[in-house]
């Protein structure tokens, strides 16, 4: 039976990048989750009869909100929901679920790269039928929805259990528990040349991934040692765990330095890679190599032809504001569409819809095509994985031979996190003012000749988003960009994304941080951050 239960509305439901973000005790306040949920359902209407995907990254929570979401979209009036045995689905999997089974929209339960556990973080977000993230239009719905909340309603019976196969009724709804593998690996096997990449394991070729005890443990372990024959060990921290053992499940220099150090060792394997909480993001290694993110993107958009998926060839790459422009010179030499969004994947949805473009990515270790409507880490993985195989190459002579075919970009990012949110804001207002004004100032060597903050208008629907991000261009194209991240829940994180972009291939060995040494160093003067934060060094560098 349905069930109507009064609340009342809290303020602080806003979705961030990626969802709404806040800890577990929050989200443990009495309808905090439930407030949410219907305000999604609320927001997105219904005639009734529709099919919802439902799953989360297995963090600390998920099967609650998972059995509470379950109930409350039988009370609201959902024909079918599709959850993940035992309420695991990666990203991008559940991103393909709702694509392959004309669901309406889903149900991602996930703070992706934020620590997991009683006291760790929490989050829910919607994707719409296409399968990608909700546009802002949307979100925007969402918030609106649970400012006046009123009532949520639910199902009188509790859930069914999520850890056996199959379908039961909740009501007239029914619940499907599906493997959270099985349909996402037959997706891999249509895209990548698996017989490919299977002979070049056999030959020798050794591999290793940290699923970093997060939700893409069970899909890397089948798909890379079951299906393509990488012995058992290949990946490493491969059970999903609630507070993903106590780490922090970021695949960064900071949080992956472990397999990041085995990499750079003697006894290095040819390929490490490694993937964030719920599975969207990758960083991927060859011996003695980090592949910068951005740089990534540049090189599976110039080889993705290799891979039968994108054998015809790619339609355009779109890539966020901060990703250096490394992509843009690929795009030019293959004369294809470029393509520059705001930060967070909700805004490549309408581009890959459009066909104007098959991949996309972001400099924080996203990367993606039009196979789903995520950002995809396994995905990345086995992209890089066939291109190795049809070049023989390692993956250090792929990017040396990038490099010296497009020029190098160097590239970093510094983040400084749990600043005081005042004193971030304070920073970013000054940077604000002080746009106008900005163009031709020197700085050492530098010469400033565009400021502003970026703008956005959708090419396809129109739509528009303001405060993007404050960009500071030099003569030469060198180019400091600052922004507050959108997906913390402590505090204000302030990213500062430094490039620079070198054609001689003379000077293409450089390591990054003396290659941006003056760029660093205008960053803080530029930005004030020593001044304002009291901070010396940033937290983390990528
Ligand atoms: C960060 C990244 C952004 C990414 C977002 C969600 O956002 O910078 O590129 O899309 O996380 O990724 P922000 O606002 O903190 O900079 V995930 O893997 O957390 O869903
Ligand atoms: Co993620």
């Amino acid at each position: 039976m349905i069930e109507t239960i009064a609340t009342t509305p809290y303020d602080d439901q806003k979705p961030g990048t990626s969802g709404l973000r806040k800890k577990v005790p929050h989200f443990r306040q009495p309808h905090y989750a439930e407030n949410f949920i219907q305000s999604i359902f609320d927001a997105a209407g219904s005639d009734g009869g529709e099919t919802l995907v439902i799953g989360g990254d297995g963090r600390f929570y998920n099967r609650e909100v998972i059995l509470i979401a379950i109930r409350m979209a039988a009370g609201n009036g959902y024909g079918r929901v599709i959850v993940g045995q035992g309420g695991l689905l990666s990203t991008p999997a559940a991103s393909n679920l709702i694509r392959k089974r004309g669901a309406s929209g889903g149900i991602i339960l996930s703070a992706s790269h934020n620590p997991g556990g009683p006291d760790g973080d929490f989050g829910i977000k919607y994707n719409i039928a296409n399968g990608g993230p909700a546009p802002e239009k949307i979100t925007t719905a969402i918030f609106e929805k649970s400012k006046a909340i009123t009532r949520y309603r639910t199902w009188t019976e509790t859930a069914p259990d999520i850890s056996r196969l199959g379908e039961t009724k909740l009501g007239d709804m029914v619940v499907e528990v599906v493997d959270p593998v099985a349909d996402y690996a037959s997706l891999m096997e249509e895209l990548f040349d698996f017989e490919k990449i299977r002979d070049l394991v056999a030959s020798g070729f050794t591999l290793r991934f940290d699923a970093m005890h997060a939700v893409t443990g069970p899909y890397a372990t089948e798909i890379l040692q079951n299906r393509l024959g990488a012995p058992a060990g290949s990946v490493i921290n491969g059970t999903p765990l609630e507070d993903f053992g106590g780490g922090h499940p970021d695949p960064n220099a900071v949080h992956a330095a472990t397999l990041i150090n085995q990499m750079m060792s003697e006894k290095a394997p040819d390929f490490g890679a490694a993937s964030d909480g719920d599975g969207d993001r990758n960083l991927v290694m060859g011996r003695g190599i980090v592949v910068s993110p951005s740089d990534s993107l540049a090189v599976l958009a110039a080889n993705a032809h290799l891979a039968p998926g994108y054998a015809v060839g790619i339609a355009g790459i779109a890539r966020s504001m901060p990703t250096s422009r490394a992509a843009d010179r690929v795009a030019e030499a293959r004369k294809i569409g470029i393509y520059e969004t705001p930060t967070g994947w909700k805004f490549f949805g309408t581009l890959l819809d459009a066909g104007k473009v098959t991949i996309c990515g972001e400099e924080s270790a996203g990367t993606g095509s039009n196979h789903v409507r995520e950002k995809d880490g396994l995905w990345a993985v086995l992209l890089w994985l066939n291109i190795l195989a049809e070049r023989r190459e390692s993956v250090k002579s792929v990017l040396e031979s990038h490099w010296t075919e497009f020029g190098r970009t160097f590239y970093q990012r510094h983040d400084y996190e749990e600043i005081d949110s005042e004193v971030a804001g304070e920073l970013m207002g000054s940077l604000h003012d002080r746009l106008a004004s900005m163009a031709g100032q020197r700085f050492g060597t530098l010469v400033v000749s565009e400021a502003d903050d970026f703008s956005y208008k959708d090419p396809v629907d129109g739509s528009i988003a303001t405060g993007q991000g404050v960009r500071i261009v030099f003569s030469g194209g060198s180019r400091i960009v600052y922004r507050l991240s959108g997906t913390g829940t402590k505090g204000a994180t302030l990213r500062v994304y430094i490039e620079r972009y070198e054609k001689d291939p003379a000077k293409r060995d450089q390591n990054p941080a003396a290659a941006l040494k003056e760029l660093i160093d205008t960053a803080d003067v530029i930005g004030e951050i020593k001044k304002r934060t009291g901070r010396t060094a940033p937290d983390v560098v990528t």
